[in-house]
């Protein structure tokens, strides 16, 4: 199983020799075509390896990311590395180790890397830790205040069985993305995203697919394309409040009895506070949209069963609270949260969890054990942490100091592909005493760091697991031998305990199938009611299929059937339009209501006269994030090796740029190649760089990638001083045709390796 689907697969032993999707997947994706081609690619990381200077010098992040790598053997390795940690946890103390360790690492749920580095980590006292992800950072932090946690949001969504049966029309915010939706953390059994759009279509639902993109919305939906000015939903959703509000057709008794706020809300929307009606004359030249279909769109939101679903594309941006927040308010004055097939959702093309029913319960999992440190960072703050020490920073109404950390530990991520303005991320590299990663390949995480251990990929170690919201629990057999001298994480950090003196702690004296068959059955022992398999019978099986009490179910039904039994979480336990809370933190980049904020990047600003292109940092179609570049599909999609960037025929004409030329992509952060394709289904004046080129600098200038990784030319900038979250979705850029010879890729072979001290 990986994160984009379950296969099958031949194997002589050592490597996979035929791989095909699992025969009851309805939908299966390309993606597993990577899995074999990259198992014994030159990239593995073979053997242990320590960054030459760091073995001579000792700790110092001096030549880090430049200097080669000597091959040792495990022993040493493990030895040096157990050291290590003693020293700085004796020096220093568990606040100088960051154990954030950021990352979706492979489907199967034991051998989860963040949860075994986490549990290595709090047996020798804790880590600091990092709180929210890359996916929903603004998210997990804005909806508590406004509707409820994300957690909920996630598992509860509306059914798409609820929406193909009951919705009539889905106005999406961000495109409704096959490619997004065929993915979720830890697997996806039974692909369905072509599947349900297409019966919502053939029963007569209508979909709008607001984005820049057009294929961020499949043809089965049919959908009608509105393209309004990356960065500007916020706008086109005011003025669609507007009309439904001068309109009469804002459902006032649901926000009367279901929600707090609206009063301060409509005010603003009706121009009593600043003297700007929001109105479709308002926002058309601010979108790029014509009144009139803003106007219509409004009165047909109101006229028909309405899903509002926003894309987490959306709040991965600077001021992202903004449009998730109007969705929830469109939503409520529409007055259809908690009715079948409308409402509110956020991801329906985000994951292909979303929408899919709640499990009775989930799987069982590696527990983590207590953390004794309290310092965390929002997961995006990264580069601000490492360059900061003793830096005091607002999050989510809380004052905190950035911690002086001395070592770093990654297993299972990649924030050389992951995290914004990489040179930036790359000096603050420069400071930590040691960094470690453990990771299957030689990223460019792995390039940056001092000790690097090589990790088995999931077809390489037994497991089992199953995706959020997933119904098949699947067990995951070892199908070959390791690559190399690859090892589990498990076993790596066990090797390592055992070495500080808390091997019992973290192994508990089991193996790894020890390890499966406790959990499992611990697991089987809390869920007596339901006639779950002894683990012998599981994992003689292929998979195990876990009770789904609701296939219809309805965002907020009970709370709509009785909102005093069943009040959300939020503070006044009503939707909140107008939230108190934040309003208390006196914030001006997220105020106690949704409201329109220019961003500083969008081509309706100031900075576009230099940069005049908007950027889409979007998901890869042709892997998971970084995850197997290498591997034949992702390579078969690159142009000239490059990356491919998409752009407007009007725009690569304007430029003199023909189909397949290498281009430079350049922003105010950096500039990196790419292989053009012009496409009519990208809008005028955006450019789309999908995110995961393994991150290649050239040698002399970090800001420059040779590959196509466009987080040289995202901004670190967060989102907004409520979230702290990552911005990487958007940026401003201008492109031209790259002249001088094109330069070798290196990342896509080993690092410099030193043998016999050459
Ligand atoms: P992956 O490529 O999935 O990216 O960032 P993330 O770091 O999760 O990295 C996982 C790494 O784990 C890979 O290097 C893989 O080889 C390694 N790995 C896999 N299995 C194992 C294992 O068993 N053990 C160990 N030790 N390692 C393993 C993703 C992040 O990127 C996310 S979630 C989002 S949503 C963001 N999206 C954007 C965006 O939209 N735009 C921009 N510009 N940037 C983004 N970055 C974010």
């Amino acid at each position: 199983m990986t994160h984009w689907g379950a296969f099958e697969a031949d194997s002589d032993g050592d490597r996979l020799t035929a791989v095909r999707p699992w025969r009851d997947d309805p939908e299966p994706m390309r993606l597993i075509e990577n899995v074999a081609s990259a198992q014994h690619h030159p990239t593995r990381v073979d053997q242990p390896y320590v960054r030459q200077g760091w073995l001579e010098r000792g700790p110092g992040g001096t030549g880090r990311g430049d200097e080669p790598f000597v091959p040792v053997s495990w022993e040493t390795a493990l030895d040096l590395l157990s050291g290590e940690l003693a020293r700085v946890y004796r020096e220093h103390g568990a606040e100088a180790v960051y154990g954030g360790s950021y990352g979706w690492a492979s489907a199967g749920r034991f051998h989860h890397a963040q949860s075994q580095v986490h549990r290595f980590l709090n047996c020798l006292g804790g880590y600091v830790r990092h709180v929210n992800s890359y996916s929903l950072g603004v998210s997990t932090v804005l909806l508590p205040h406004v509707i409820g946690d994300i957690g909920w949001i996630m598992t509860q969504a509306t059914s798409k069985e609820s929406l193909v049966e009951h919705a009539e029309l889905v106005v999406a915010f961000g495109g409704l993305s096959p490619k997004n939706s065929a993915v979720s953390p830890g697997g996806v059994s039974r692909h369905n995203t072509r599947g349900w759009i297409g019966a919502a279509r053939a029963r007569g639902c209508r979909f709008v697919s607001i984005t820049p993109l057009r294929d961020d919305t499949p043809a089965e939906a049919a959908a009608e394309w509105l393209a309004p000015r990356p960065g500007s939903d916020a706008a086109l959703m005011l003025a669609l409040a507007q009309v439904l509000d001068a309109e009469g057709l804002a459902d006032t008794e649901f926000l009367d009895k279901y929600t707090v706020g609206y009063e301060r809300f409509v005010g603003y929307v009706r121009g009593e506070v600043d003297g700007i009606v929001k109105s479709p004359e308002w926002a058309a030249p601010i979108t790029g949209l014509t009144v009139e279909r803003i106007r219509t769109l409004a009165r047909e939101m109101a006229a028909a069963r309405t899903l509002v679903t926003v894309g987490w594309s959306l709040q991965r941006a600077q001021y992202g609270e903004q449009p998730l927040w109007l969705g929830v308010v469109l939503a409520a004055m529409l007055g259809q949260i908690g009715l079948p097939g409308g409402g509110f959702g956020h991801g329906y093309g985000s994951a292909a969890s979303l929408g899919e029913p709640a499990r009775k319960f989930s799987p069982p999992r590696l527990p983590q054990g207590p953390n004794g440190v309290d310092t965390f960072i929002p997961v995006a703050r990264i580069s601000d942490m490492l360059l900061n020490p003793g830096q005091s920073f607002e999050y989510n109404g809380q004052h905190l100091v950035y911690p002086d950390i001395r070592l770093v530990y990654w297993a299972g991520g990649n924030p050389f592909h992951h995290h914004q303005d990489l040179a930036r991320l790359r000096e603050a590299f420069t400071r930590p005493e040691t960094v470690v990663v453990h990771d299957p390949f030689w990223t460019s995480t792995a390039r940056h760091a001092d000790i690097v251990l090589p990790s088995t990929m999931t077809i390489e170690r037994d497991d089992y697991g199953a995706g959020e919201n997933d119904r098949v629990f699947f067990a995951m057999k070892a199908i070959t031998r390791p690559h190399g001298e690859a090892r589990d994480d498990y076993a790596i950090f066990g090797e390592l305990a055992e070495r500080l003196g808390v091997g019992k702690e973290f192994t508990e004296g089991r193996t790894v199938v020890e390890w499966l068959r406790h959990l499992y059955e611990e697991w089987r022992q809390r869920h007596t009611e339901h006639d779950l398999p002894d683990f012998d019978t599981f994992w003689a099986s292929e998979h195990i299929e876990l009770p789904v009490p609701d296939p219809q179910q309805v965002l907020g039904a009970d709370f709509r059937a009785d909102p005093q039994r069943f009040p959300l979480t939020t503070p006044s336990g009503k939707i909140e339009i107008f939230s108190e809370t934040i309003d208390s933190f006196g914030y001006a980049d997220c105020p106690g209501h949704p409201v329109w904020l220019e961003p500083d990047e969008w081509l309706g600003g100031p900075a576009a006269a230099e940069f005049p292109l908007q950027l889409i940092a979007n998901q890869p179609r042709s892997k998971l994030h970084s995850q197997l570049d290498v591997g034949a599909y992702s390579q078969s999609t690159k142009v000239a090796g490059r990356e491919p960037v998409r752009l407007h025929p009007d725009d690569a004409a304007a430029r003199g740029l023909r189909d397949g030329d290498v281009v430079r992509v350049f922003s105010k952060q950096g500039s990196c190649l790419a292989g053009l394709i012009i496409d009519d289904a990208v809008r005028q004046g955006v450019a789309q760089l999908s995110t995961g080129a393994w991150y290649d600098p050239d040698p002399t200038d970090p800001a420059f990638c040779r590959h196509g990784n466009p987080n040289v030319l995202t901004p670190d900038r967060p989102s907004s001083t409520l979230s702290q979250g990552s911005t990487g979705q958007l940026c401003l850029v201008d492109i031209e045709r790259y002249e001088p010879d094109l330069p070798d890729l290196t990342v896509n072979r080993p690092p410099a390796i030193m043998i016999n001290g050459t």
